[in-house]
């Protein structure tokens, strides 16, 4: 087996290391107990009896008792939310400097680098769920800085379900698996999910976003990412800077088709972890700016929406984003458990010039991410752990508790105190201080009434899609409540769509094959119909030509030719893309000069669904015998009903006839021989949005 970039070179044992020893296989350290006593057998266990009749395991056995023990305590509580996760190393790079608003060090500095850790998540599905969930996506950064640790804990989605904390528990019991049965996982596509958002008017915005493609990201490179609430930047004047924080990727963003997301979560459920993983394996490591909106009190007070209600965003085509930085991953985690389970991501982790806003989601969320870790992580020293430890002196009297890894030297543990020199004091002249602000007013338990409007922002977001997109929209909202039993909770979200626009409801309804008028939910705020489309919130409208970071794959059989394939290998390599080679078997074909091929996928383990594109390099026995295998007709099928771009010898015809394949401009043929640039030019646009509506109906 291949020896990856991640695995060159790493520590296999934990500890100091022991004597290395010549054994089967190489040359490996002894293996001990974990208190350090050299292991002379780990295959059986201690018994009484010798070895004609074994009698009873003995309570003695301590190695054996150890290794159990550990075992036995090996899984920690997984995340409530957000249980699936991967990610990666890498560092952020200041380009532009914020000095002028805020006096943070990692905003000041340009060209200096901050190593970082990115979690990319999703929110509802357990540890082990499927990737392609339809699903917000986490997009966590831990940034370790000079001044301190300062977590960026977004999601790829830049407004949220609810205004208000206090919500949330409600939300996501709503959102997981149903209580009594445990089942659906990682959807939303259940009663109690509708139930609860079609009586919670302030998730419309926010459902229109989960309902667009954007929910199901071609790949963790592919998405924004964004730190929702607005914060504020503090300068050395003291003086406020309001701002939004926001990722773009390198590579723009990308999604897939539904259809084509429910069957890589059976092809591949590890599709997102592995993209990343291999990605970075490979050098082509992912990218993103850093971007922000900055803005002041004069445009707070004259913002049509509250700037600390969390279901509303502010478009940027009224603040315009700035690039201050970049984001790089180049490297894999070393080791899942250590680093992506027990990274401890906490929105209270600000550096001086970077500071909260009075957003009750994000007042709630400060406490909730230290209190979670303690059930999490089972001890206050959590913060100790490597993943989590501030790359900068970190000097205190917190003592003790449980899996202490200090030892603090000396007599005092408290301040003031005069009898060491060396112990650490405040200092009034440094460190994080709130930003000036002045609260005065009644304590109520209410909604401030500019948070009122529900409606309005949802209504902009579906008009500022391209027709695509809508569709995506409308049949999204048609499958998820599809999966609804309950009539009454189906006909309320209508209802409360037709407060966004009468027209989206009405194409729910007509897909739902709901009978009679549609009954309005009532509301006290109507949807403003005045608001300017926002390109920039559209997926397609921002799209990238290019193939860069995409995998083609390469359909082939014996009788395939190998100076085409390898021609086309090095075209799909020149464009920054990769190609992978599917065969009926892993031994791959044997070609028209004898030689053989090598594959990457057998046919039923490499669906169409893993590619970008697909390109059907096969000779006409090779079509021949591939049109009566299932795998090969729904791999052509598939490849033609996500919208790909397939390209083809001549000779392949009989298996996309087979497969339903029509002619049209994303159906390339490209004869042995023949430069396959027309493919490439045709796959670097991206999917025929046109097909759409000969493959599926749109409602
Ligand atoms: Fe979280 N969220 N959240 N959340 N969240 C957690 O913290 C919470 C919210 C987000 O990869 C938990 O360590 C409350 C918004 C990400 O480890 C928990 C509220 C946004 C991650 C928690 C929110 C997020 C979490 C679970 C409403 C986008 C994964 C485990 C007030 C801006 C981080 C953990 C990782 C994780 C609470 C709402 C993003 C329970 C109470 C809004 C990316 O503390």
């Amino acid at each position: 087996m291949k020896e990856t970039e991640s695995q060159k070179g790493a520590d296999h044992g934990i500890g100091n290391g022991g004597e290395l020893h010549q054994y089967a296989g190489g040359t490996h350290p002894q293996l001990t107990t974990q208190q350090g006593q050299v292991v002379s057998d780990d295959e059986n266990s201690l018994k009484l009896g010798g070895t004609d009749r074994p009698g009873p395991v003995l309570l003695e056995d301590f190695v054996l008792r150890e290794k159990i023990n550990h075992f036995d305590h090996e899984r920690i509580p997984e995340r409530i939310v957000h249980a699936r996760g991967a990610a990666a190393h890498g560092y952020f790079e200041l380009t532009d400097s914020l000095q002028e608003f805020s006096k943070a060090r990692i905003l000041s500095k340009v060209g200096e680098k901050t190593p970082l850790f990115v979690r990319f998540s999703t929110v509802a599905g357990n540890a082990g769920s499927p990737d392609l969930a339809r699903d917000v996506r986490g997009f966590a950064v831990k940034l370790y800085t000079p001044e301190g640790n300062w977590d960026l804990v977004g999601n790829n989605i830049p407004v949220f379900f609810i205004q208000d904390a206090i919500k949330f528990p409600d939300l996501i019991h709503a959102a997981k698996q149903e209580p009594d049965r445990g089942f659906p996982q990682a959807q939303t596509a259940h009663d109690t999910f509708w139930d609860f958002v079609s009586l919670t008017p302030e998730s419309t915005h926010m459902l229109m976003w989960i309902m667009s493609d954007r929910a199901i990201p071609r790949s963790f490179r592919t998405m924004e990412g964004f730190g929702v609430h607005t914060f504020r930047l503090i300068n050395a004047e003291n003086k406020v800077t309001y701002v939004k924080f926001h990722w773009r990727p390198k590579l723009g963003m990308q999604s897939v088709i539904w259809d084509e997301a429910l069957k890589i979560n059976g092809g591949d459920p590890d599709y997102h972890r592995r993209d990343l993983w291999n990605s970075i394996d490979q050098g082509r490591f992912p990218e993103w700016e850093l971007c922000v909106q900055l803005f002041d009190e004069e445009f707070v007070n004259r913002f049509e929406f509250d700037v600390l209600d969390a279901t509303k965003l502010i478009p940027e085509e009224q603040i315009p984003l700035r690039v201050v930085g970049k984001m790089v991953l180049d490297r894999n985690p070393t080791n899942y458990f250590s680093e992506t389970e027990q990274v401890a991501f906490m929105t209270q982790n600000v550096v001086p010039g970077i500071d909260f806003t009075n957003d009750p989601l994000l007042q709630g969320r400060n406490f909730s991410y230290l209190d979670t870790q303690l059930s999490r992580l089972g001890s206050p020293n959590f913060a100790q752990l490597p993943i989590n430890a501030a790359r900068c002196p970190v000097m205190n009297f917190q003592r003790d508790g449980h899996m202490q890894l200090q030892i603090p030297k000396g007599r005092v543990s408290y301040s003031p105190s005069s009898l060491e020199g060396d112990t650490a004091r405040e200092d009034p002249h440094a460190g994080f201080k709130t930003g000036p602000e002045r609260v005065e007013g009644d304590k109520l338990r209410a909604r401030p009434e500019a948070f009122a409007d529900h409606f309005s922002q949802a209504l902009q977001f579906f008009n500022s899609q391209t027709p695509t997109e809508q569709n995506h929209i409308i049949a999204a909202f048609i499958f998820e409540l599809s999966k609804v039993d309950t009539k009454a909770v189906r006909e309320r979200m209508v209802g409360q769509l037709a407060n966004v626009d009468i027209g989206i409801a009405q194409r729910v309804a007509d897909g739902l094959g709901m009978q009679g008028e549609i009954k309005k939910v009532a509301t006290t705020v109507p949807a403003r119909t005045d608001l300017p489309e926002s390109p920039a919130l559209s997926i397609l409208k921002k799209a990238q030509v290019s193939l860069e970071g995409k995998l083609v794959g390469c359909l082939i059989a014996d009788g395939s030719d190998t100076e085409s394939i390898l021609a086309l290998e090095t075209a799909i390599a020149e464009a920054g893309a990769e190609m992978k080679i599917i065969a009926p078997k892993i031994g791959g074909a044997t070609a028209t000069d004898g030689s053989t091929i090598e594959a990457d996928f057998q046919l039923a383990g490499g669906p169409s669904v893993l590619f970008d594109c697909v390109f059907l390099a096969l000779s006409q026995d090779g079509a021949q015998t591939l049109s009566t295998e299932a795998a090969a007709v729904a791999f052509v099928h598939d490849a033609f009903s996500h919208l790909k771009v397939i390209g083809a010898t001549p000779e392949s015809e009989i298996l996309l006839d087979k497969a339903g394949v029509l002619a049209d401009a994303g159906v390339v043929l490209i004869s042995e021989g023949d430069s396959a640039q027309p493919f490439i030019e045709r796959a670097a646009l991206g999917r025929i949005w046109d097909r759409e509506p000969s493959v599926r109906t749109i409602y």
